[in-house]
């Protein structure tokens, strides 16, 4: 086929696929969207689902699929949330954000208000924030400030500044409190509806804050309550052992033991994500570090998919559930992957990475190195 014709076609298909999908828009009738919001957009959301048939029949669950939330425009499923939080703020004629974070929050909130032309202001717990996380709220040019007491403290901190407003600096807070950001963040539940033609089984996903759980499950019951789909699946809640507050009987130990999960102690939405968990049937159950972590190696060695250690938390919960046969093997599962895994390139090179062979830019040379 000549050039030309090539370009033809592509362009026909685009005619008829029109452009990529806003968000805020394709959803705008489940979204508090005045004709006064701003449809921003960094190109969020509309994530992959990925059915992992090597590490699903591996676990026995061969209807496993995976939500890949770490395509996102900043590698998280933050920017769901924080592209509708900053599109309110701007109707508001808001001019700064600011947040607490563990690093995710952070850098989503860096780049929507870089975007939106915001002053963005971000409280870090100090050394416990993954290095790709910190540098992308420096390049976005985000103020960053380190305070002990993990990010509890942070979190706290941050909602005193915007309870006592300061009229000479006024400022919205984006952490999870803010309604609109469990509103964006339900439509990943609709997405996970749409690619299956239905709701799953199961969802599964890791549980720091426990917003994203509750806003998964708004987001199926609402596509029920329309009449999208039929069902609404069970939720499967994981947090990390050492973190994991929702889980009865275990206590919250020191969080700097907790090396790859996030460190939340006070679940903000934790009332709101066992309501989930009790009106779903489901349940939240802690993993541990070392389960955690060959989840993450696992995902990045039979399917391809390099997330970040904290995301690897649901596959780890299903992999357990599966072994003490809580799960019907014919089920439809969906485990949420939260983050990407250049997020946290520490962990990656601690846990996840083969070492690197040595040779003389030759062929031969490449096949000694590699034992040929
Ligand atoms: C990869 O960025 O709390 O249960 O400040 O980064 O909705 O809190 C991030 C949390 C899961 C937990 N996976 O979600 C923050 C922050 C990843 C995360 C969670 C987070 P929630």
């Amino acid at each position: 086929m000549r050039m030309s014709d090539v370009l033809r076609q592509l362009r026909q298909q685009h005619a008829l696929a029109g452009a990529r999908p806003r968000l805020l828009e394709r959803f705008e009738a489940f979204l508090p969207i005045t004709d006064a919001t701003p449809l921003i957009s960094l190109g969020e959301g509309f994530t992959p689902l990925v059915h992992a048939r090597t590490l699903g029949r591996a676990i026995g669950c061969p209807q496993l699929h995976l939500k890949i939330e770490g395509q996102n425009p900043t590698g998280s499923f933050k920017d769901r949330g924080m592209v509708l939080a900053v599109a309110k703020a701007m109707e508001d004629g808001s001019r700064a954000l600011v947040c607490a974070s563990t690093g995710n929050t952070a850098a989503s909130a860096a780049a929507y208000g870089a975007h939106a032309g915001m002053d963005v202001i971000v409280v870090l717990p100090r050394g416990q924030v993954a290095m790709g996380k910190l540098l992308q709220a420096l390049a976005a040019g985000a103020r960053v400030i380190a305070v002990d007491g993990g990010f509890d403290g942070a979190l706290r901190a941050v909602r005193e500044l915007v309870h006592d407003p300061d009229p000479a600096h006024p400022i919205t807070l984006v952490n999870s409190v803010n309604p609109f950001r469990l509103e964006g963040q339900k439509t990943a539940a609709f997405e996970v509806c749409e690619d299956l033609g239905g709701a799953p089984d199961y969802l599964a996903i890791p549980v720091g804050n426990a917003g994203n759980i509750t806003a998964y499950w708004q987001g199926f019951c609402e596509y029920r309550a329309a009449g999208l789909v039929e069902t609404a699946p069970v939720m499967l809640g994981f947090q990390a052992e050492g973190a994991a507050p929702l889980v009865t009987g275990r206590t919250v130990a020191d969080p700097q033991t907790v090396a790859t999960a996030i460190r939340i102690g006070d679940p903000a939405s934790g009332a709101r994500a066992l309501r989930a968990r009790d009106e779903s049937g489901g349940r939240i159950e802690a993993v541990s570090d070392e389960e955690i972590l060959d989840a993450y190696r696992d995902l990045a060695r039979y399917e391809g998919i390099f997330c970040e250690p904290a995301s690897a938390a649901s596959v780890a919960g299903v992999r357990k559930l599966a072994a003490e046969g809580a799960i019907d093997p014919g089920t439809t599962i969906v485990c949420v992957l939260t983050g990407h895994g250049l997020k946290d390139p520490e962990t990656a090179k601690r846990e996840a990475i083969s070492p690197t062979l040595e040779s003389e830019p030759t062929a031969d040379g490449i096949r000694r190195a590699l034992g040929w």
